[in-house]
C-alpha cells in the first residue's frame, strides 16, 4: 500500500517491518528541536518527552548542506531525523506525521491505539523555497480557528507561507490604533450580494482579529516553519477603509461594499493619505515579523483620478506626466518606506505595469503573459497564475458543485502545472516559488473554504515541493491516504469522486448559477461572469 506521502520525497526506500513509537519517549538532540517535535505532534498523538522513557528518537542538526533538506530513517532502533536547518526540521516532522497513522492528524489521540511507523529511509529537499497558501479573510471573515486548521494542513503538506489578505472593499480585518473606525465601521457590511443573484441576503457580515490573536497565530505558524505575510490592499480595493475615513478618498461617502467586482472608488493619494498608510504599515510591522509586507496594488482603476481636478493637481505638484502615474508614485513611496524599515515590499503584478521595481517581490497572477513579463522584468516573483492556481474556481464541470466565482481548475490541472512553463530559461532564478489563492467571495464558512482548498492544496504542495508531472493515478493513490488524515481532523475536503450530497449546491442559496452551467462551466479561458 502507498505510504501516501504528499508531497512525494526525493528518495523513498521502504523497508520491511514496523516500529511502535512509545508515547513517552526519550529524545536525543538539542532541546529546542525536541520541544518543537513534541509541540507539533503531541495534540494528535499524546507524545511526551520523557527522559526516563525508551530512547527512540534521535535529532541530528546541521549534517546536511542543502537549505530545507532532511533525511528520515525508521528502523528497529526507532526514528532518526537529520536536517540542515529549522526548515529541514519542520519538513522532517511533517513527513513523520504522514508516516504515523492517519488518526494522529486529529485534534486528540485515539484512545488505546498505537503509534506504528513503517521502516523507511527518506531523503528529501524542496524544489521551491516559497510554497504559499493565500487566503482572503476580507470578503468573508474567517473565524480564527479556521486559520489554525489551515496552518495545520499547510504544515502537513510542507507549505511555508500563509499570505493573509486582510483588507478589501467588503471588509477590513486589521485594527490600527490611530484609526479606530477601521474596526468600528470598516470591519463589517450590512449584507452581501453575490454577482449572480439579483438580491442581497439582508444579513450583516463582519469581524476582525485583534493584534494579540494575530501574534499568537504567527507564533503557532512559526513553530511549524510557516511565515505569515500580511496584506493590506491599496490603493484600490479600499471601499471599506473609505467608508470609515472618507477624507482619504474623493466623492460621496459610500458604505462598506456589499457586492463584488473591481470597484472604481480608490485612495486619493495626498500627503495625508501617504502618512495614514505609513501608520498602517507601522502596525503591520509591529504585529507581523514576516520579512514581507504586502500592499496589494491590484485592480486599481484610474477613472476616478482621471475625472478629478484635485488628482490632476497632485500629479502636477509631484512632477508626474499624468494622473495615471499616481499609483506608481505611491508604490515607490511605499517601497522606500517598507525598505527603510528593513522589510521587503510585496505586491500583485500590476505594480510592475510601469516597469521594473527593484527590491519588491511580486505575485504574478493575471495569467501566463504576466508571469512571463514579470520574470522578464527581473523582480523576484511568486507564481500565483490565476489560470492554474486559483482555488476559488470550480473543481469540476458538474452542476452539483456549490456556487463559485466561475471557471474551472481541478486538482489534476494544478498537478499538471509546471510553474516555470511561462518563465524564460534565463529568468528561472527570479522565481522564488509558487502559491495557491483562496479568494473568498463565495465561501463564507470554514466548511466551504475547506471544500475549495482540498484536495487542490495537496496538488499545489506536490508541484511546489517535488515538481510537476506526477502521474495523476499514482498521485490519487497517495491522495486517498492523505485525505484520511484530513478526515481524522474533520476537514470538509472535496472527495475525489465528487461532492457529498451535503456539499452540493442543490437548488438553494449555494446552487451553481445558470451562467456557470453547460459551456460556461467547462471553459477555463472564459471571462469571469460578473
Ligand atoms: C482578482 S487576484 C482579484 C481578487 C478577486 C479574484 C477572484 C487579485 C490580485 N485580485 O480581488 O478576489 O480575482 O478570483
Amino acid at each position: 500500500m502507498s505510504l501516501g506521502l504528499v508531497p512525494s520525497p526525493r528518495l523513498l526506500q521502504p523497508g520491511s517491518g514496523t516500529f511502535d513509537l512509545p508515547v513517552a519517549v526519550a529524545i536525543d538532540g538539542n532541546a529546542p528541536d525536541a520541544e518543537r517535535l513534541v509541540a507539533i505532534l503531541a495534540p494528535g498523538t499524546g507524545l511526551r518527552w520523557d527522559e526516563s522513557g525508551p530512547s527512540a528518537v534521535r535529532l541530528v542538526r546541521g549534517e546536511l548542506a542543502e537549505p530545507g533538506s532532511y533525511t528520515l530513517v525508521v528502523d528497529e532502533s526507532g526514528v532518526t531525523l537529520s536536517y540542515s536547518d529549522d526548515a529541514g526540521l519542520v519538513s522532517a516532522i511533517a513527513t513523520l506525521r504522514q508516516l504515523l497513522p492517519a488518526w494522529t492528524f486529529g485534534a486528540a489521540p485515539l484512545p488505546g491505539a498505537t503509534l506504528t511507523l513503517p521502516y523507511v529511509r527518506i531523503e528529501d529537499a524542496p524544489r521551491f523555497a516559497w510554497r504559499g497558501q493565500h487566503v482572503d479573510v476580507a470578503r468573508h471573515f474567517l473565524p480564527l480557528d479556521a486559520l489554525y486548521r489551515l496552518l495545520d494542513t499547510m504544515h502537513l503538506h510542507k507549505l511555508n507561507v500563509l499570505h493573509l489578505h486582510l483588507t478589501d472593499d467588503q471588509g477590513w480585518r486589521f485594527p490600527v490604533t490611530s484609526l479606530p473606525r477601521l474596526t468600528e465601521v470598516a470591519s463589517w457590511r450590512t449584507e452581501t450580494k453575490p454577482y449572480f443573484l439579483d438580491t442581497a441576503d439582508g444579513t450583516p457580515h463582519g469581524g476582525y482579529y485583534t493584534h494579540d490573536q494575530l501574534r499568537a497565530l504567527v507564533g503557532y505558524a512559526a513553530v511549524r516553519g510557516i511565515d505569515v505575510m500580511p496584506e493590506v490592499d491599496l490603493p484600490g480595493h479600499v471601499r471599506a477603509l473609505l467608508a470609515a475615513y472618507p477624507e482619504y478618498g474623493e466623492g460621496e461617502v459610500e458604505p462598506v461594499a456589499t457586492g463584488y467586482g473591481v470597484l472604481t472608488k480608490v485612495l486619493h493619494l495626498t500627503d495625508e493619505t501617504v502618512e495614514m498608510v505609513k501608520r498602517i504599515v507601522d502596525e503591520l510591522i509591529e504585529v507581523f515579523p514576516s520579512q514581507y509586507i504586502h500592499l496589494g496594488g491590484d485592480e486599481c482603476p484610474k477613472d476616478q483620478w482621471r475625472a478629478s481636478q484635485a488628482a490632476a493637481a497632485l500629479a502636477e505638484s509631484r512632477g508626474l506626466g499624468s494622473v495615471d502615474d499616481l499609483q506608481r508614485w505611491f508604490t515607490e513611496q511605499m517601497l522606500d518606506y517598507v525598505t527603510s524599515k528593513g522589510r521587503t515590499l510585496a505586491g500583485w503584478d500590476e505594480i510592475l505595469d510601469e516597469g521594473p521595481l527593484p527590491g519588491a517581490v511580486v505575485n504574478a497572477w493575471r495569467g501566463p503573459e504576466e508571469v512571463a513579463r514579470t520574470a522578464a522584468q527581473g523582480n523576484d516573483m511568486i507564481i500565483s497564475n490565476s489560470r492554474r492556481l486559483y482555488f476559488d474556481y470550480y473543481q469540476s464541470a458538474a452542476d452539483e458543485e456549490p456556487m463559485a466565482i466561475g471557471r474551472l481548475i481541478t486538482w489534476q490541472d494544478v498537478l499538471a502545472y509546471e510553474p516555470l512553463a511561462d518563465v524564460p530559461e534565463d529568468r528561472h532564478n527570479v522565481v522564488r516559488g509558487v502559491q495557491g489563492q483562496l479568494w473568498a467571495e463565495y465561501f463564507g464558512t470554514p466548511t466551504l473554504l475547506e471544500y475549495m482548498a482540498h484536495p487542490r492544496q495537496a496538488a499545489l504542495a506536490e508541484i511546489a515541493w517535488s515538481g510537476s508531472g506526477a502521474d495523476p493515478d499514482e498521485f490519487a493513490a497517495r491522495l486517498e491516504v492523505d485525505l484520511a488524515r484530513l478526515d481524522a481532523r474533520g476537514i470538509s475536503y472535496r472527495p475525489l469522486s465528487g461532492p457529498h450530497p451535503w456539499q452540493q449546491g442543490g437548488t438553494g442559496r449555494l446552487a451553481r448559477p445558470v451562467v456557470h452551467r453547460g459551456e460556461g462551466a467547462i471553459n477555463p479561458e472564459d471571462k469571469l461572469q460578473q
